[in-house]
């Protein structure tokens, strides 16, 4: 096996991976793409309910595998992003605004009565990893975030124009994502371009990140085939 790609060389395999991101996806090019009905929106945000209740139980796996506390101390701002903290109400009960905006009861997304087993198995698997894995291999996984920003400024162009019947209110979730998913990416990438530091390790790194995508693009197959996707 040669020696590891350069820094440059790596980052650019990661973000060449964004290829595979659910900004492709057939769902998500219907959602963005103004052709969605009210019962797929509503599909949509009652399933992604179950990931972003999920994220914060994720983040707390890796600090809990995490024994470096300058990593910890960065890391614990994702959790309070999510759960809350002081008076930011934080990203789940913005989730729950964006819910109520397209028609939703809150009670019946907190229900969960919604979610598809495959959206349940994916999310289940992202953070049963997290658990298990080596911790920089979780922070790894959270790369995907690289390619967010795109998919956030995406909704918040064209969901008003396509979907005037949704308080842009609702849509609060996604302009906070767009500087966050930028903030917490950097962290991430510059940990992981530092600590995969072989070639054995960085293709490690690219299969970790393939995983995610495919956590993010099955929850989209799940979603098509239960409330029909228009090309
Ligand atoms: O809102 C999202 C979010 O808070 C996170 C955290 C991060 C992680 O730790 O894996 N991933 C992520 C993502 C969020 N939103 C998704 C979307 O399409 O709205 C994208 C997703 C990601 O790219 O992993």
């Amino acid at each position: 096996m040669s020696g590891p790609w350069s820094r440059e060389e790596f980052e650019r395999r990661l973000r060449e991976a964004g290829r595979a991101y659910h900004i492709h996806h057939p769902f998500n090019l219907m959602l963005n793409g103004g052709r969605a009905t009210p019962a797929q929106i509503r599909g949509w945000v009652a399933n992604r309910f179950y990931y972003q209740i999920n994220i914060p139980v994720k983040d707390a796996a890796i600090l809990a595998n995490c024994p470096e506390r300058a990593v910890r101390r960065n890391w614990v701002q994702r959790i309070l992003d999510h759960d809350g903290y002081g008076d930011d109400p934080g990203g789940i009960e913005s989730w729950l605004r964006l819910a109520e905006a397209v028609g939703l009861e809150r009670a019946h997304v907190e229900s969960l009565e919604q979610v598809l087993p495959g959206v349940r198995f994916a999310v289940d698997a992202y953070v049963n990893f997290a658990r298990r894995a080596p911790w920089t291999e979780a922070v790894c996984a959270s790369l995907t975030e690289l390619f967010a920003p795109e998919i956030h400024r995406q909704r918040l162009a064209s969901w008003p124009q396509h979907y005037p019947w949704i308080d842009a209110g609702g849509l609060s979730y996604f302009q906070s994502r767009v500087s966050r998913a930028r903030r917490d990416v950097e962290f991430g990438l510059a940990l992981t371009l530092e600590r995969f530091d072989t070639r054995a390790a960085q293709e490690r790194a690219l299969q970790v990140l393939q995983f995610k995508l495919d956590v993010l693009w099955q929850m989209n197959d799940a979603m098509a085939l239960a409330y029909g996707v228009t090309q």
